[in-house]
């Protein structure tokens, strides 16, 4: 039998590699690298590659389902999308349109984003529209905003091979972004010299040049240290930095008051260390800047990104080949998703819904008055939450996430979840932690199984082709927010056939903007590498850096230096709950594992969840190595097998946060029983690196 080879992307972290999809018989048998493909030329991580046990697993959606007496029970289409368009109205009816809510996840396609917007924010008039990378990018998407005056990443995967130094800050990304790891590795051998900013000695640490093991939640301070350093030992010259951002003079001051040997005692780190680091910075000349969830999970999260833009920013890091900030994303459609929208105060084509002018535009371009769209942002997803609680939300439509497992404080959002007049979840598989609260589940195609659009951390467009069929009745989730929305009486307003079409309509908005797509087709993406963005027409070859004129999109066309103050974390360890719980992430298994947990060999790699615990730590609580520990902060417990490692710092534990209730590893698992669900006041991003939790052995 031959195999047919298909051109695609991974549908798992944002880095967006190339893969090549072999189907036999109308399966997918094989998932490679794509040669020559920029991202990954070739290469590929443990997560796609173990793909085709995903198409085939038993607990596949296939058919729509309501529940009735308790019990979920298999039901047509149009049962279901009758049932889900007649309960919203009446709600929205009885309560206004603000009683409803939409939660999608950040691995769905732009397309299905560009719908959900035109229903949600034009059609029902609601801002109530959220998206996983509110806990996943949003404090990246307010850092750059606030820095450069855009949500844009100005710089590529080959600044790697030009760069001589590599500040990686909250990020393991050999385990997160295996195939990104693998170039900073030859970069090294090459080099180049690495700067890893981790509270854990991580896979990622271990090739560091530098590793600065922080206290948990400290990284302002030590941001500000490191321009302190900068400052003082002539590291920048002052006007050429003046020529190219503002503020220089407010964050003189403050970072007077953060001197190497007063940011020691904050972070735990030596002043030599600090000052080390600061004269590795001063002296790189191309230096490329990576951060993650060690930045992001946070109630610091835009502050640690704003003060590590300061560092670039003084020592003229930017607008060169190997320099500048790089934020490679969590989700598959790690732009896409932000520009056109999918969070409560966004608008198509970065378009803000508290901005006027944007709201005109794109009002004028829906044909619908401008009142339509209310000017003001809707709830974040943990305000939706807080709504299902008080009764102000009534009515929720979930696709493509898992929030009873990824939300912080699980008994809190699971009775939130609970109390929904009509809650509903779109997934590929049931049960999930979610599926299993539903009044309503409906079967959504996968990966391969549908066509649309994603777009990489580097600005990469690329079209997902659907090479097989989706099982049983499963419809991709772009027809079936069209389907819902017709039946809500918005036939008008979506008349499309195809995900073409609703590409088509969507690029047309993005003209003038960096997320310019004006020169892309399907045509042109097909079976092909896509451009990245801007492309503003056909013979244009995409754009693969941002901002090399030296102007950034803000009112003076310089960047912006922040001066930001270091505070603590919301909850600080305490006598009753000493320790600092961080959670993270493992090789072989992917966010609340509905996927990767259903695939046997990824499963025997990272069997269970655990907590990682110093060994001092656990002699003094007489835990040995496997006994299995209740961890309890002041929201809830876990039981999780202790694992000893001096790869945390005292007082600190790690946990594996993909372990949850549905694929037989106990109920008891899940991590997000224990964590805060406080959230960083400018991106409401929450605090997932830092709860105050106390430990026991059980023996
Ligand atoms: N295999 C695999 N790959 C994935 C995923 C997966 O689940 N599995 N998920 C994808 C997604 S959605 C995302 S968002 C990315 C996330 O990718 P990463 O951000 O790399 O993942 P995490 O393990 O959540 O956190 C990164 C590191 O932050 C550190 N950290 C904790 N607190 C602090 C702090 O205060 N300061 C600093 N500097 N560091 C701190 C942790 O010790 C941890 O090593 O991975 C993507 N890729
Ligand atoms: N404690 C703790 N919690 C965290 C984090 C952490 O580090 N620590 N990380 C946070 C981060 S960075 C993120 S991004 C979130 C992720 O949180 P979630 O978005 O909840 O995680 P996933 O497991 O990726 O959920 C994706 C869901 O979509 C389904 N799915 C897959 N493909 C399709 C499709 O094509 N259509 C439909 N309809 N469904 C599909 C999957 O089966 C799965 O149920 O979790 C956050 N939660
Ligand atoms: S590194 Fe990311 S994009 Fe590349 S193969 Fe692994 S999960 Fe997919
Ligand atoms: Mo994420």
């Amino acid at each position: 039998m031959t195999i047919q080879w298909n051109k695609s992307t991974c549908p798992f972290c944002g880095l967006g590699c190339g893969l090549m999809v072999g189907v036999e018989q109308g399966r997918v048998t094989e998932v490679r690298g794509m040669k020559g493909h920029p991202a990954n030329d070739g290469d590929l991580c443990a997560l796609p590659a173990n793909y085709p046990p995903i198409f085939t697993a038993e607990d596949r959606l296939r058919q729509p389902m309501i529940r009735r007496e308790g019990n979920l029970v298999p039901v047509t289409w149009e049962e279901a999308i009758t049932h889900v368009a007649g309960g919203f109205r009446q709600i929205i009816e009885k309560h206004g349109p603000g009683a409803i809510a939409f939660y999608g996840g950040a691995i769905n396609l732009t397309e299905e984003y560009y719908l959900m917007n035109k229903l949600m924010k034009a059609a029902i008039g609601t801002n109530n529209m959220e998206c996983s990378t509110r806990l996943c990018m949003a404090s990246t998407a307010v850092g750059f905003i606030s820095t450069m005056g855009a949500d844009a990443p100005p710089t590529c995967y080959a600044d790697v091979e030009e760069a001589d130094l590599i500040l990686i800050a909250g990020q393991n990304m050999a385990v997160s972004t295996p195939v990104m790891f693998r170039r900073i590795r030859a970069a090294k051998k090459r080099g180049a010299k690495i700067i890893v900013i981790d509270p854990r000695r991580t896979e990622t640490a271990e090739i560091a040049d530098i590793h600065i093991q922080i206290r948990p939640g400290t990284d302002v301070a030590l941001n500000n240290a490191l321009a302190h350093v900068l400052f003082k030992e002539g590291f920048f010259n002052e006007e050429s930095v003046e020529h190219h951002a503002s503020g220089l003079s407010d964050l003189k001051e403050l970072i007077e008051d953060y001197p190497p040997s007063q940011v020691a005692e904050i972070t735990g780190c030596s002043e030599e260390q600090i000052i080390e680091t600061a004269r590795t910075v001063g002296r790189a000349k191309a230096m490329l800047v990576f951060w993650l969830q060690g930045y992001n999970h946070s109630t610091q999260a835009v502050f640690k990104s704003n003060t590590l833009h300061n560092l670039w920013l003084l020592t003229g890091n930017f607008s060169r080949p190997g320099t500048g900030p790089i934020s490679v994303t969590g989700e598959a459609n790690a732009m896409g998703n932000r520009w056109v929208g999918a969070l409560s105060h966004l608008l198509p084509g970065m378009r803000l819904v508290a901005n006027s002018q944007h709201r005109q535009e794109v009002a004028d371009f829906w044909g619908i008055p401008v009142e339509n769209i209310q000017p003001v942002p809707g709830r974040s997803v943990t305000d939706i939450i807080k709504g299902l609680h008080s009764g102000d939300v009534r009515g929720l439509w979930i696709t493509t996430t898992n929030p009873a497992a990824s939300l912080p404080h699980t008994s809190w959002v699971r009775d939130g979840l609970a109390k929904a007049e009509l809650l509903v979840v779109q997934d590929i598989f049931h049960p999930t932690e979610t599926t299993l609260l539903a009044d309503v589940v409906l079967a959504a195609a996968q990966w391969c199984e549908k066509t649309g659009t994603f777009i990489s951390a580097e600005r990469r467009i690329e079209l997902v082709e659907k090479i097989i069929e989706p099982p049983g009745e499963a419809k991709p989730d772009y027809e079936i927010i069209w389907s819902v929305a017709r039946a809500m009486g918005f036939e008008k307003e979506f008349p499309y056939t195809s995900p073409e079409e609703v590409f088509e309509e969507w690029k047309k908005i993005t003209s003038g903007r960096i997320c310019d797509m004006n020169g892309v087709t399907y045509d042109r993406l097909r079976g092909k590498i896509g451009p990245q963005l801007p492309c503003p027409d056909a013979d244009h070859p995409g754009t693969p850096r941002l901002f090399t004129d030296l102007r950034f999109p803000r009112a003076d066309g310089r960047a912006a230096l922040l001066d930001r103050d270091y505070y603590e974390p919301a909850e600080m360890p305490d006598a009753e709950y000493p320790f600092v719980l961080i959670t993270g992430r493992l090789a072989w298994q992917f966010n609340t594992r509905t996927r990767t947990g259903r695939v046997p060999r990824l499963n025997k790699a990272a069997p269970d969840g655990y907590v990682g615990i110093h060994p001092e730590d656990a002699s003094r609580l007489g835990i040995s190595e496997g006994d299995e520990t209740e961890i309890v902060s002041r929201r809830g417990s876990l039981r999780v097998p202790a694992r000893l490692t001096d790869r945390v710092i005292a007082g600190t534990l790690f946990i594996p946060w993909h372990y949850g209730s549905t694929l037989g590893v106990g109920e008891g698992r899940l991590a997000n029983s224990v964590t805060n669900p406080a959230c960083d006041m400018h991106s409401k991003q929450p605090e997932y690196k830092f709860s105050a939790v106390r430990v026991r052995g059980k023996g």
